[in-house]
């Protein structure tokens, strides 16, 4: 069991993760019904507050808390406990992601920052809601550097030698993670804080979409790149068979450092501003970053081969069945690597410029997101809920969680079906995304326009509701797990953290070299937007005053 003070920051991590979850998700509930055309909202709400609270609070504070929660516990347990500087540094980067975290979402609540999770200018914000995401990242650096501190302790103290799997892998996110923010943080410091709070009259448009993506795009990784962590070293414990390969893990990480920044342009494929040549080039990159999820997609039906042909599975499928599909810990990251299918492919077919131009502006994008960020990370994180907080406050999770947690990922399952499906198709026939209403051509309502079973936005609304009883009840589970079920006293495989072996005997040791990957991520960034970002600047039309909604 982890020490004390170890255990206590990663439950904060968890709870405030939790919290955001919350509301995260009713803001969700209230969005597929009034895209549906059945509610109408109070005159102190409005749909992109919703919109806005409902992006910031999933995408980016509960994935955030959850993550350092779930790093804290593994880089604790592989490295051993904390020392007294890394834990403040730790609580002190985690104070500061919080004030951050409160300032944003009151200012979200007040009506102040009604901008989207993208928060794309010329839509302009109260200042506050900038400065609060600027305390976030900032908190998240000093989390992410007091780890990183405990890591090179270890190195110190184990010269020669190769961190464990899971810190190595944790110091890769925290990496990409740094070198992504720099571009948040430039737009955020240079470009919105001074035109928020008056000191400029305008801002350049353009720039500032480049700068955010230079970090949107490595961010979905910096989601992704957790849930791999637990697929790579969590899933094969599970299974009873050890790490497929030490090596191809640690290059697929790297291979993250490399070609998850410059690529940014794939969300701007449809903007002016930016000559074909660069765009080209990005989507180039784009899918060279691909390759790593294929390779983690190859790893993992190696697991499931191997596992399954040790239970006795004959033949070329006949290990499917011989999986353990009663463990819930298992059966929840299975169905989340299975979304990840289609949400992958989607992936692709927006990073291909002509099929983009049909995709763009649609309901598909977000459909997109559900079955990558909303399943393929979400469910995984669900997954490593239900053991890790028994984990770490040392409760029983009981055969009724057990069962409660199947119904919990099979309404999720469900609900994301239906949501995303019907997104998708919707998306295709021309239905909006980041819009309000959906009756175009002629049409007063979104009723008159999509009528078919899957082209509906009554199907949306279903499935919504459908997560929203699934998230629900994964909160009765949370509430439980940390503070109701009695302890667990004879030992019990969801109060461990199965963590698998790893052999590194055959793994090279340049493969931790960070330098020559900071190096070449940083050569490969400059290659991908130096000139393109000079032009911007260069040739930049008048600058755009704030437009508030
Ligand atoms: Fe994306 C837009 C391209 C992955 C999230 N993406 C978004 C947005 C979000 C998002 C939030 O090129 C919207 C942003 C906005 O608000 O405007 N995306 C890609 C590509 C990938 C990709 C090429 N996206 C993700 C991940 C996300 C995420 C991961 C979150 C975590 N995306 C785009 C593009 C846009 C975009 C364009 C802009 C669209 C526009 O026009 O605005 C790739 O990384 C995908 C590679 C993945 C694979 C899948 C490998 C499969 C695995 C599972 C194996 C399964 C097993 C189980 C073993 C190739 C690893 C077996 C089970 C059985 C049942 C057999
Ligand atoms: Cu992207």
């Amino acid at each position: 069991m982890l020490a004390a003070a170890d255990r206590k920051l990663a439950l904060w991590n968890i709870g405030v993760a939790y919290t955001a979850f919350l509301i995260g998700t009713l803001a969700g509930l209230l969005q597929v019904f009034i895209r549906n055309d059945r509610l109408e909202l109070p005159a102190w709400l409005d749909y992109y507050q919703i919109l806005t609270a409902h992006g910031v609070l999933l995408a980016l504070i509960f994935t955030t808390f959850f993550i350092f929660a779930f790093f804290i516990s593994g880089m604790s347990k592989s490295l051993g406990t904390f020392g007294p500087k890394v834990l403040l540094w730790n609580w002190i980067g985690f104070v500061v992601m919080l004030t951050g975290t409160v300032l944003a979402t009151v200012m979200i609540v007040i009506g102040e920052a009604s901008v989207l999770y993208t928060f794309y200018a010329p839509l302009m914000a109260s200042p506050w809601y900038y400065v609060g995401l600027a305390l976030f990242v900032v908190g998240s650096w000093i989390m992410g550097f007091a780890l990183v501190g405990h890591y090179m302790k270890w190195k110190k103290a184990n010269r020669g030698e190769l961190s464990p799997l899971f810190a190595f892998m944790t110091v890769t996110t925290i990496v990409l993670w740094v070198i992504a923010c720099l571009g948040v943080v430039a737009t955020v410091l240079f470009q919105y804080i001074p035109w928020a709070f008056g000191w400029v009259d305008t801002i350049n448009v353009e720039l500032s979409r480049t700068l955010f993506w230079y970090f949107g795009h490595p961010l979905v990784y910096f989601w992704l790149l957790p849930a791999y962590m637990a697929w790579y070293t969590v899933v094969p414990k599970i299974l009873g068979v050890p790490v497929f390969s030490d090596s191809l893990a640690r290059l697929a990480f790297v291979l993250f450092i490399l070609f998850s920044i410059p690529v940014g342009f794939h969300h701007q494929l449809m903007e002016p501003g930016i000559s074909d040549f660069w765009k080209f080039l990005q989507v180039v990159l784009t899918f060279m970053v691909i390759i790593p999820s294929l390779m983690t997609a190859f790893s993992m039906f190696a697991n499931f081969e191997r596992a399954g042909r040790k239970n006795g599975g004959k033949g070329l499928f006949g290990w499917f069945t011989k999986l353990p599909w009663k463990d819930l810990r298992f059966t929840s990251i299975f169905i989340a690597m299975a979304f990840f299918i289609p949400g992958g492919a989607g992936g692709i077919i927006n990073a291909s410029f002509q099929l983009n131009e049909i995709v763009h502006n649609t309901l598909w994008i977000v459909g997109h997101f559900h079955i990558t960020v909303g399943t393929p990370v979400a469910m995984t994180f669900m997954g490593l809920t239900y053991w890790l907080i028994p984990y770490l406050t040392g409760r029983k999770f009981s055969n009724t969680m057990k069962k409660l947690g199947f119904i919990q990922i099979g309404l999720w399952s469900v609900g994301m079906l239906l949501m995303s499906t019907a997104q998708h198709i919707l998306g295709l026939l021309g239905a909006p995304r980041r819009t309000a209403y959906s009756g175009y051509n002629g049409h007063e309502s979104a009723l008159e326009w999509f009528d078919g079973i899957l082209t509906n936005h009554v199907t949306m609304a279903v499935g919504g509701s459908i997560l929203f009883l699934s998230a629900m009840l994964l909160l009765y589970i949370v509430i439980m797990s940390a503070f109701v079920s009695p302890k667990a006293v004879e030992p019990d495989e969801f109060v461990e953290f199965p963590l698998a072996e790893s052999d590194k005997r055959a793994t090279p040791k340049f493969l931790e070299n960070w330098w020559l990957w900071i190096g070449m991520a940083f050569l490969l960034i400059i290659i991908a937007y130096a000139i393109p970002i000079a032009q911007m600047i260069q040739h930049a039309p008048p600058g755009s005053r704030g437009f508030i909604t």
